[in-house]
């Protein structure tokens, strides 16, 4: 009982992880289920890890647990889904109560839940951690999000405190330049316990939804740069990053700036420029949207960002469909520092409404499944490691901290005066490109969030009537307390009309 932790699951997350792990002095005992995985693992610590020596490898089960110090905490990184639940159903005949599992993996968190109530009910303990930043994040610093059993999270915290991203702590900008066996010191580390069960793996599934829309806004951004103005991918890669400098700054702007100004192996061009226009998915932007319809959350732009990219998978049909349906021609543009200038707003104004969606959906969600959410602990443990690091969830925090009960991001005084002042050029981004017939959902849905959101009255006056008239599913009146409500018996022309 030599080792620290334990870990299953030496794919791409689990190997970084573990290594990130024994950098921070901490003995870890691996195994996966091929043990040939296990094998190669090994021969890269031994040959190439300054930390190497604290990962110890096992191919059998039953040893690896033995390996571990009691209570055992045992993480799992092992594909999310079935593969968890067989993980599980193998380890627990080796576990002892009172022993921890902790669930690194992309789960949905209700399979959290439920997990977590029959391992409780077992007598060990359980934690869904989210856990965000792809490989490199896992290797020197992954942004975490716990949830589940308390006492098990006061066990595992010093070690998911020293893995964690790390941010500065007067800026809260990531803290860069960590190492193979060189971890950076200090800093405030991206992790914090989110709350019990799932609490911890639904704040990840959001945290991934945003990354959607995010991502679909830069998108957006990049098309109309190329397509109204006609500039080239490394003339808009130029333009990325010097936004990169200001309130956009972020992880995915910065990255967009490399990728667009990233020539073609092949010699011809920018690669983006030879990219297939058909984007993949896994599904967490899926789930969120899928919760946010199940919750009744207003997530329109969350779920715009999973549409636009099944709509992007249909390329054949859409090349089909552009040689039959035609759309405006394209006007030439005369101001053109203008009109990238007012993409830049849309863009931060567009972002504020993505982030107020998600947080909204998790203020609904907290309600549904009993959990208490701190949203500024939550930005603040999005600020590093993961992939929608930004600059601007300092502002996020600052907003929850000045007011803990804020009921919309958009009403903090920072992100309304944003909106106030940046609103008048997101509206012409917006108009110009339906004007020339370009698609922006992300832009166009945050901005309908918005005016929706801001609107004391909307036309659901008349949707009420309508569900009355054909279901009689009853309407309250403005003239009356919220809670009567009435039903018209709609006039026919043998039936007067009476209201009840
Ligand atoms: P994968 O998601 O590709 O999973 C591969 C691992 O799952 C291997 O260790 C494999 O063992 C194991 N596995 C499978 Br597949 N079926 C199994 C079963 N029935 N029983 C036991 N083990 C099984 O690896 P990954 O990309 O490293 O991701 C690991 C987890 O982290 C996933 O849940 C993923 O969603 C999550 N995640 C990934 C990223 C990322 O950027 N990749 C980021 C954040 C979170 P084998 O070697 O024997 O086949």
């Amino acid at each position: 009982d030599s080792a620290d932790i334990g870990l299953i699951g030496l794919a791409v997350m689990g190997q970084n992880l573990a290594l990130n792990i024994a950098d921070h002095g901490y003995t870890i005992a691996v195994y996966n289920r091929s043990s040939e995985k296990t094998g190669e693992f090994m021969e890269r610590c031994r040959q190439k890890e300054p930390s190497g020596e604290r990962v110890l490898g096992f191919t059998d089960l039953k040893e690896f647990t033995r390996a571990i110090r009691r209570p055992r905490k045992i993480v799992l990184l092992v594909k999310a889904g079935a593969p968890t639940d067989r993980t599980i159903e193998s380890l627990l005949p080796h576990l002892e109560p009172g022993d921890i599992i902790v669930d690194g993996g992309n789960a949905h968190w209700m399979d959290t839940i439920r997990r977590d109530r029959e391992l409780t009910a077992q007598g060990f303990r359980f934690i869904g951690s989210g856990v965000s930043g792809g490989e490199t994040g896992a290797r020197f610093g992954p942004s975490l999000m716990p949830g589940g059993s308390p006492s098990a999270w006061a066990e595992l915290e010093p070690i998911w405190r020293a893995i964690a991203a790390k941010v500065d702590p007067l800026s809260g900008v990531p803290m860069e330049g960590a190492a193979p066996g060189k971890p950076v010191e200090g800093g405030v580390p991206c992790t914090a316990y989110i709350g019990p069960n799932g609490a911890g793996h639904y704040v990840k599934m959001v945290h991934n939804g945003i990354e959607y829309i995010d991502m679909q806004l830069i998108c957006e951004a990049y098309w109309l740069m190329k397509q109204l103005l006609g500039l080239d991918s490394g003339a808009i890669g130029e333009i990325f990053r010097e936004w990169n400098g200001g309130e956009l700054s972020s992880y995915l702007i910065e990255i967009t700036g490399d990728i667009l100004g990233q020539n073609d192996p092949s010699g011809s061009g920018f690669l983006v420029d030879h990219v297939l226009d058909a984007a993949g998915q896994k599904g967490t932007g899926m789930w969120t949207a899928a919760s946010a319809l199940e919750l009744g959350a207003p997530a329109n732009s969350i779920a715009e960002a999973v549409f636009a990219r099944a709509l992007s998978a249909l390329k054949e049909e859409r090349v089909e469909a552009s040689r039959s349906l035609k759309g405006p021609d394209v006007q030439p543009i005369s101001n053109p520092a203008e009109i990238i200038d007012a993409v830049r707003r849309a863009l931060y104004c567009s972002k504020i409404c993505a982030y107020a969606q998600g947080f909204q959906l998790l203020s609904e969600a907290q309600k549904t499944y009993e959990w208490t959410l701190d949203f500024g602990t939550i930005a603040q443990l999005w600020r590093g490691g993961c992939i929608i690091r930004a600059r601007f969830l300092q502002k996020i925090t600052d907003a929850y901290t000045r007011d803990p009960g804020l009921k919309n991001l958009m009403l903090d005084p920072y992100f309304k005066d944003v909106l106030h002042e940046g609103q008048n050029q997101w509206r012409q981004t917006v108009a110009i490109a339906v004007q020339n017939g370009m698609p922006v959902p992300a832009f166009g849905s945050a901005l309908a969030y918005f005016d929706g959101y801001r609107s004391a009255s909307l036309p659901a006056n008349l949707l009420q009537a309508q569900r009355d008239y054909f279901g009689a599913h009853t309407y309250e009146r403005t003239d009356q307390p919220r809670g009567k409500f009435f039903h018209l018996d709609w006039p026919t022309p043998d039936r007067p009309q009476t209201e009840v």
